[in-house]
């Protein structure tokens, strides 16, 4: 049956659940109807708020759940294109040493922007919507947004590093 979307409210800066280390989902849950509605509503809310990523604890979810979706803009206009990507349960398995400093935003964070330094790439294995394994290289744009993603995971916001 398709699932009717929702667009869920986002925590902001100073509510606890951004500053928990999420859970680790039970890879059996993914293929739940309940899980599923979560990733379709995680993903309507970051492009109802012209996101270009989101992380479950900005929903109020203590779940390691990222969804990650460079698309070219005003401070990125070289960034890719790319079809929203779920990842759950992600695990950096390298950063490389060579580190780049771009402008971040944050849906929690309000008006508020920053120089940040992060790793030019970064590989990283998880899991899909369909509980497949997938292990992917990234880089530039697409790899800051991973990475600003993984650090809600770890209650970690990019104001922390400025
Ligand atoms: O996790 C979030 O709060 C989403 C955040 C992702 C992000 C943006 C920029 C760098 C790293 C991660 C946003 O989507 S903020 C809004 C936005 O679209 C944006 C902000 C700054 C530069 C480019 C885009
Ligand atoms: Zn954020």
């Amino acid at each position: 049956m398709p699932l009717t979307p929702h667009i869920l409210p986002i925590a902001q800066n100073g509510e606890m659940v951004l500053r928990q280390i999420a859970q680790a989902v039970d890879p059996k849950e993914i293929k739940t109807p309940l899980f599923q509605q979560l990733l379709t509503d995680m993903q309507t809310t970051m492009e109802n708020a012209n996101g270009v990523g989101i992380a479950a604890p900005q929903v109020y979810v203590s779940k390691r759940i990222i969804i990650v979706a460079s698309r070219p803009n005003p401070r990125y206009p070289d960034a890719p294109e790319m079809q929203p990507e779920i990842m759950i349960n992600p695990e950096i398995l390298q950063l490389s040493p060579e580190t780049v400093c771009g402008e971040e935003g944050c849906l929690s964070v309000n008006e508020q922007r920053a120089m940040v330094e992060r790793a030019q790439s970064l590989r990283v294995r998880y899991l899909n919507r369909h509980g497949d394994t997938q292990e992917n290289l990234y880089e530039g744009f697409v790899a800051r947004i991973v990475q600003h993603e993984y650090d809600h995971l770890e209650g970690k916001l990019f104001i922390d590093y400025v």
